[in-house]
Order: structure tokens, then C-alpha cells, then sequence
């Protein structure tokens, strides 16, 4: 992907019952009214909007004491592993308008079914203040959107949601930005399995374009794709307010731009969630909008004509 015209299907997965709040699922609506498909349209790219999923309660699966609203979260896992495989096999760019961070369960498992088909390893950046590798069993909370990480590398493996055998994603192809909130379990996991965390420290030490840098570089040396998970708390709350669980600390306006625009650059980005956007609590729009601005900078919009340094 980068700023040659790309075939971008729009997924819609207004789901909210992984977060412990309502509200994500007006995510998609507001996306949609921020401009999504015709900043994309200006762009020089062509838009399908497939609208919004909506699954039935996949009601095979007990209700778990600590896995909450399993039933619904599990519908949109599978909705979402389906659309999401079914679109890139057409040569598509799959980009998910959230909804809560659990619907990343499905469409980072279809990107790794899909990988596996091209005999080519799936990375995953993971823009987030939490590194979300609880499992019911670690979890404070029982919110999914807290677990999909864990979940996609195999390691929350719980109850039946996907089926057994699919492709998973090796949690050292991981790469974690921004992160700034982690559990004490949760802790010791990600430093187990070999998760690459550029916390909010390694950010002020090391600076966004070095770490952008060696990630970039490390996934064209596997010729990997990468799927790209952007959760609004990423940003420092004064720019994006619209989400349930602000942490003071985060990426500034030209951090998280300059991660876009070097991905643009690099051409491995093969599809985008966009989560965790809760209309319900934005400061008009401003949210939805930067979201939007972040996208198109993904997609090709730059500041000149031309990449500022040799990508
Ligand atoms: B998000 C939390 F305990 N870790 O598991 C949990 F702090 O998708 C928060 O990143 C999870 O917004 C946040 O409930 C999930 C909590
Ligand atoms: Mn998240
Ligand atoms: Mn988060
Ligand atoms: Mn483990």
C-alpha cells in the first residue's frame, strides 16, 4: 500500500460490548461523518463501504464468568476474520471502522489466514496506551478489548471463537507503540513471549522516526505484511477525548503523523483498524476527525511532494 490507487474496502464492526462502557458502537456512523470514504476517494483510491456487520450472539458458546459478553464479542470475531480474509484474498485493503479493540481478534486472525496463504509472515503494530495481552484468566476487568492481543497470538485460548488450527500471529512479530498502561500479569506475558514494547519512555529516549526506523526495516527483511491497530487512546487524550479509557502521556499530533507518512512511505501496510472511538465522549468530532487525518496521511496525503528522506 502507499499513494498509487488502492481498492480500500470499508468494514464497519460497531461493536461495544468488549469495553466496559457504552458508546464505540456509534464509532463507524461517526467515522463515516468525519469523511472517511471521501478523503480516501481524493486520495486517488477507490472506496467500497461494505456497511456494518451485525452478527447474531454466537449462542454455541457458554457465557464465561470472566470473559464479558462473550457471546456478542465472539459473533464479531468471526464476522470480522471472514470479511477481513475474504477482502484482501480479492486483493482488497481491508480497513475496520470500530467499535471497540476485541473486534482486532477477527480481523487480525483473517490478515493472518491470508498470510499464511501467501506463505509470508504477518506483523501487527499495535498503537495503543495498553498492550491488551490479558486472557479471562488475568484480566481485572473481564473486558475483552483488553485481550485481543493475546488472543491472536494463541495465547487466550479459552473457549471455542475461532477454529482450532488457524494461523496465529508470533508474538515477536509484534510491535507495540505508545504503551504507557500495563496490568501486573499482563507484565510478565508480553516480556515472556518476546512482545516488542516501545513504551511512552522509549519514545521521549529513542524518538518516533528511529523506532519507526527499525521496525520498517525488520519486517521488508522477513517480506512481511503488516496489519496496523490503532486505538484512539494512542494519542495524548487533549488531541483525541472520544474514548473510554484516556491515559494522560500520550503521542503527539506529529508522532503518531509521522508514523503514518513513514508507513505510506514503506509501502508493507496490507489493512488498518481503526478503534475504540466513543462519540459519546468526543469534543465535537475532534476524534473522529483526527482519526480520519491520520488515515489519509497513511494513505498517501504528505506535506510535500515528495518523501522528505530516502525511505
Ligand atoms: B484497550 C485494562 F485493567 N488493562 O484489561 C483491562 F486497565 O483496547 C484496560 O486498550 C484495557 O482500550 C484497555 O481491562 C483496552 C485495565
Ligand atoms: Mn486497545
Ligand atoms: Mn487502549
Ligand atoms: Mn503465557
Amino acid at each position: 500500500m502507499a499513494d498509487n490507487n488502492t481498492h480500500i474496502a470499508l468494514i464497519g464492526a460497531p461493536l461495544e460490548e468488549g469495553s466496559g462502557r457504552r458508546g464505540a458502537s456509534m464509532g463507524p456512523t461517526a467515522l463515516r461523518i468525519a469523511g472517511v470514504d471521501s478523503t480516501l476517494r481524493d486520495l486517488g483510491h477507490t472506496v467500497t463501504d461494505e456497511g456494518d456487520l451485525r452478527p447474531v450472539p454466537a449462542r454455541d458458546l457458554a457465557n464465561h464468568p470472566k470473559a464479558n459478553n462473550l457471546q456478542v464479542v465472539a459473533a464479531f470475531a468471526r464476522a470480522l476474520d471472514t470479511a477481513v480474509y475474504d477482502a484482501a484474498h480479492d486483493g482488497r485493503f481491508p480497513l475496520i471502522l470500530g467499535g471497540d479493540h476485541a473486534l482486532s481478534m477477527g480481523s487480525v486472525s483473517g490478515m493472518a489466514r491470508h498470510a499464511a496463504d501467501l506463505g509470508r509472515p504477518l506483523f501487527v503494530l499495535w498503537l495503543d496506551a495498553h498492550a491488551d495481552f490479558n486472557s479471562p484468566a488475568s484480566s481485572p476487568s473481564g473486558n475483552m478489548h483488553g485481550m485481543p492481543v493475546a488472543f491472536f497470538c494463541g495465547e487466550a485460548e479459552f473457549a471455542p471463537i475461532l477454529e482450532a488450527g488457524r494461523p496465529l500471529v508470533d508474538p515477536k512479530n509484534v510491535f507495540q507503540i505508545g504503551i504507557r498502561s500495563v496490568d501486573a500479569r499482563e507484565r510478565e506475558e508480553i516480556s515472556e513471549h518476546g512482545v516488542n514494547v516501545f513504551d511512552m519512555r522509549a519514545v521521549d529516549e529513542i524518538g518516533m522516526a528511529n523506532i519507526m526506523h527499525d521496525i520498517i526495516a525488520r519486517i521488508r527483511a522477513a517480506n512481511g505484511l503488516l496489519h496496523v491497530s490503532l486505538d484512539v487512546d494512542f494519542l495524548d487524550p487533549d488531541l483525541a477525548p472520544g474514548v473510554g479509557t484516556t491515559v494522560p502521556g500520550g503521542a503527539t499530533f506529529r508522532e503518531a503523523h509521522l508514523i503514518m507518512e513513514m508507513l505510506c512511505d514503506s509501502g508493507l501496510v496490507s489493512s488498518l483498524d481503526l478503534v475504540e472511538l466513543n462519540p459519546f465522549l468526543d469534543d465535537r468530532g475532534k476524534s473522529a476527525r483526527i482519526l480520519v487525518e491520520l488515515t489519509a496521511s497513511l494513505f498517501g496525503r504528505r506535506i510535500l511532494d515528495r518523501p522528505t528522506r530516502s525511505a
